[in-house]
């Protein structure tokens, strides 16, 4: 569908944003070559985590350092191989990844159009607890669970949702006409991908139609619904901040 001349369906607001594609422009980020880097949410929206969208050419790289940021990654097309630490595998679409802080981690050798979702935050250490592990998983191969008992809006959950871990990347997949339950409001923050379909989102007091490509962020308290429609599943990848203490 062309866009008119002159507009846009991306809205800035203060407390969520929806960013159609039709508005990306390309960061040059260090340790990416051969790639178009879209930073789609970071601090300078008022988020404390960010969302950044890697497409790779043949012959592109990430190689990126230990530090104190961790990342979650989904690779919605291509593949290629992935290296965490000591830990190295070839990987392909429907591919996930969680890079520990402290670990450096690649993505070498992809094929062209290669496409990944990065999920990065600094990482929030508990005293006394332990740190989380390296992880390359399948999507396919995580059951999709019904949401609060429904089995038309199911989440499949792709990291071990246990104290060590301070962020989610979940998927979440509805059938034509399924919602969220109930307008959600909560501490968690989201970044989120239509990976595919459409439907409407609620943020706040705003009601937005939304297909595969655009990319949400919801701060912090940001209410929140989903309904979705058309004729075949609609479909998300999204970020949470989970298990932290309230202060
Ligand atoms: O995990 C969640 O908070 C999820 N139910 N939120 C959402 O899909 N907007
Ligand atoms: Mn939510």
């Amino acid at each position: 569908m062309s866009i008119p001349y002159g507009q846009t369906r991306t809205r800035i607001a203060a407390r969520h944003a929806l960013i159609a594609p039709d508005g990306h422009v390309k960061s040059i980020v260090p340790g990416v070559t051969g790639a178009a880097t879209i930073i789609l949410i970071n601090e300078a929206i008022g988020a404390k985590f960010a969302q950044v969208m890697v497409t790779f050419e043949s012959g592109g790289r990430a190689a990126l350092p230990a530090n104190d940021v961790e990342t979650a990654g989904y690779f919605a097309t291509g593949g290629g191989t992935l290296t965490i630490g000591d830990v190295k595998e070839k990987v392909a679409a429907g591919a996930f990844f969680f890079a520990p802080a402290g670990e450096a981690w690649s993505i070498t050798a992809p094929k062209a159009g290669t496409r990944v979702t990065l999920f990065q935050k600094k990482f929030a250490p508990v005293a006394g607890g332990s740190t989380p592990p390296p992880i390359i998983g399948d999507a396919a191969k995580i059951e999709g669970q019904p949401f609060l008992g429904d089995p038309d809006a199911r989440l499949q959950v792709l990291l071990p949702d246990v104290p060590a871990f301070d962020l989610a990347m979940n998927i979440f997949t509805y059938q034509p006409g399924a919602t969220l339950p109930f307008v959600e409001t909560h501490v968690m923050e989201h970044g989120l991908l239509m990976l595919a379909g459409q439907g409407v989102y609620r943020l706040e007091d705003s009601w937005y139609p939304v297909a595969a490509g655009d990319v949400i962020w919801m701060a912090p308290f940001c209410p929140q619904w989903f309904v979705a429609m058309g004729k075949s599943p609609a479909s998300y990848l999204y970020y949470k901040d989970v298990n932290r203490a309230a202060l």
